[in-house]
């Protein structure tokens, strides 16, 4: 005969267990059906002595030239640097089907890139170089956002993607 504090014992358990099994899923379904990753080390750009990170961002490709480059078919690099408190470039146009490769850094201080109704997510990090790819299917006027507190003007930090 089981006692109650048995049975709770093996309810607690069972709730332990489900718990872990679903966080695993959650992980599992953003990560393969969202196509969700973590950023990974994709490079840093270091100031020599007496340099500031301006400088060294200015000429380090792909940096010295932000914007959009065609690199194949329906195929783009979109290179954005994020500052106090504007997105450069600010308007990104592309077309539909485009498969996107963003290249985002910092000339300042931490900034973020996040474009709602996508899984572009981005932190934009002085000298730290982030990179996402994103394949925009569908037309229409997507908005940059900066996700990150960057100060007095953070709020009006927006830009626009278009595609169509
Ligand atoms: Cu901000």
């Amino acid at each position: 005969m089981e006692t109650l504090a048995q049975r709770l014992e093996k309810g607690y358990i069972w709730l332990s267990v489900i718990v872990l099994v679903s966080f695993i899923a959650a992980i599992a379904y953003s990560s393969v059906v969202l196509a969700i990753v973590v950023p990974g080390n994709d490079g840093q750009i270091v100031p020599k002595k007496g340099e500031t990170l301006f400088a060294a961002v200015a000429r380090t490709k792909p940096f010295d030239q932000p914007g959009v480059r065609q690199t194949g078919p329906n195929r783009y690099d979109v290179v954005l640097l994020g500052q106090a408190w504007m997105f450069n470039p600010g308007a990104i146009e592309l077309p539909v089907g485009a498969e996107v490769t963003f290249w985002g850094t910092s000339i300042d201080i931490d900034h973020g890139l996040y474009i709602p109704g996508t899984t572009v997510n981005l932190m934009l990090l002085p000298g730290q170089i982030g990179k996402q790819q994103y394949r925009f299917s569908r037309p229409g006027e997507y908005r940059m956002i900066c996700h990150e507190y960057c100060g007095m003007l953070h709020h009006q930090m927006t830009g626009t993607l278009t595609v169509k």
